[in-house]
């Protein structure tokens, strides 16, 4: 891929990691204009427009989509777990960084962060870039735990990708 993050936030995306931590970083390109992509992954009380686990959720503390707010997120039953409390630690409109905390929980997930920035990428397309840092799961290895959450965060970002293609669209037909 010859796509090249800016360093403003590059720093981002490569965290320095403790010996039983793992990280991974993903990308998805999307066919909408940053500004749609960022209406989605800014609501920080709102996951459920795109993350197709998610059941509900609500802001448990603090004012929504400040800095600090704790949400509580339940989810689909059939995973192992209910539900995630989380923390909204970065919300940078200007150069579209998002960053949130799990903070406590029924599942197996042991400080998991992860950071977004959107990348207008020419035209109407915009590059998202996802990097999370979890410690290893008890009894699993760094590998598991990454394979892991690797498929719920692809699943979110393709899904991400299509929820905003198709406000894109419907945007343009309105013009
Ligand atoms: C996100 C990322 C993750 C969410 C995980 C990794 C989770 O919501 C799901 C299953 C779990 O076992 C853990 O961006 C938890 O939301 C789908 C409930 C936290």
């Amino acid at each position: 891929m010859v796509f090249q993050l800016p360093t403003t936030v590059s720093s981002h995306h490569n965290p320095v990691l403790q010996p039983n931590e793992c990280s991974s970083t993903l990308f998805q390109t999307i066919a909408a204009p940053a500004s749609v992509v960022w209406a989605l992954v800014s609501d920080f009380e709102n996951p459920q427009r795109y993350k197709p686990f998610v059941r509900s959720c609500r802001i448990i503390d603090g004012q929504a989509n400040q800095v600090g707010c704790l949400r509580r997120v339940d989810v689909a039953s059939g995973l192992p777990a209910s539900y995630s409390i989380e923390r909204l630690e970065i919300l940078d409109h200007d150069q579209r960084i998002f960053g949130f905390s799990i903070v406590g929980g029924d599942h197996r997930l042991s400080n998991y962060r992860s950071i977004m920035s959107l990348h207008p990428n020419g035209g109407n397309e915009t590059v998202v870039v996802e990097t999370y840092v979890i410690d290893a799961a008890e009894a699993n290895t760094k590998e598991e735990t990454c394979a892991f959450v690797d498929t719920i965060v692809k699943l979110n970002l393709r899904t991400l990708s299509r929820v905003a293609e198709d406000l894109a669209g419907k945007a343009q037909q309105q013009v």
